[in-house]
């Protein structure tokens, strides 16, 4: 048996980071969180791009073309989508998320997403670093070990026919 699969180590990695501004309380959060997880498993500052969009909304616009750009090996979404009193979070939501796997099956690199969707603020508040983790952290990880078990596979050879 034959195992792929990506190791946590970054070192050498470029990554780019696109934020959404709304809810800027949490996304900034996020981007920390997603930051000191790129520096933690050795990717440099200064191999680390930061995108801002308006709104969640735009993400996948702005993720495609950054990963388009084949400067990166990872590209990870960072946006929260709060519910308020109209159906626009539904929209929001299903649309980024949509299109953000849009983007990742299409991308020559890693794509991440570390979307919330909350009910409420403090939901968000919780999972941008303050009780249940950091979802940006989590999204950041998740880009290093997929950057890295892609790589692996597009080393494969391709398999020996035997006639
Ligand atoms: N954008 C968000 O990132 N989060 C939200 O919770 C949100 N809500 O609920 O409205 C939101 N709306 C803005 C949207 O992403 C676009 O920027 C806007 O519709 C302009 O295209």
């Amino acid at each position: 048996m034959n195992v792929y699969e990506g190791s946590l180590v970054a070192t050498g990695l470029k990554a780019a980071v696109v934020v959404a501004r709304f809810n800027s309380l949490i996304t900034e959060q996020l981007l920390e969180g997603a930051a000191d997880a790129l520096r933690r498993h050795g990717v440099k500052d200064a191999d680390v791009d930061v995108f801002r969009c308006p709104g969640t909304f735009e993400l996948p616009a702005l993720l495609r073309r950054v990963a388009a750009s084949g400067r990166y090996d990872m590209a990870i979404a960072l946006g929260a989508v709060i519910r308020g009193g109209t159906p626009h979070f539904e929209y929001v939501a299903a649309e980024t998320t949509k299109g953000v796997a849009q983007v990742s099956m299409e991308a020559g690199c890693a794509v991440a997403m570390g979307i919330l969707t909350c009910d409420t603020m403090e939901q968000a508040l919780e999972r941008a670093g303050v009780k249940a983790g950091n979802k940006g952290a989590e999204a950041a990880a998740a880009a290093i070990e997929q950057a890295n078990v892609l790589r692996e596979a597009g080393k494969l050879p391709p398999a020996r026919r035997v006639e």
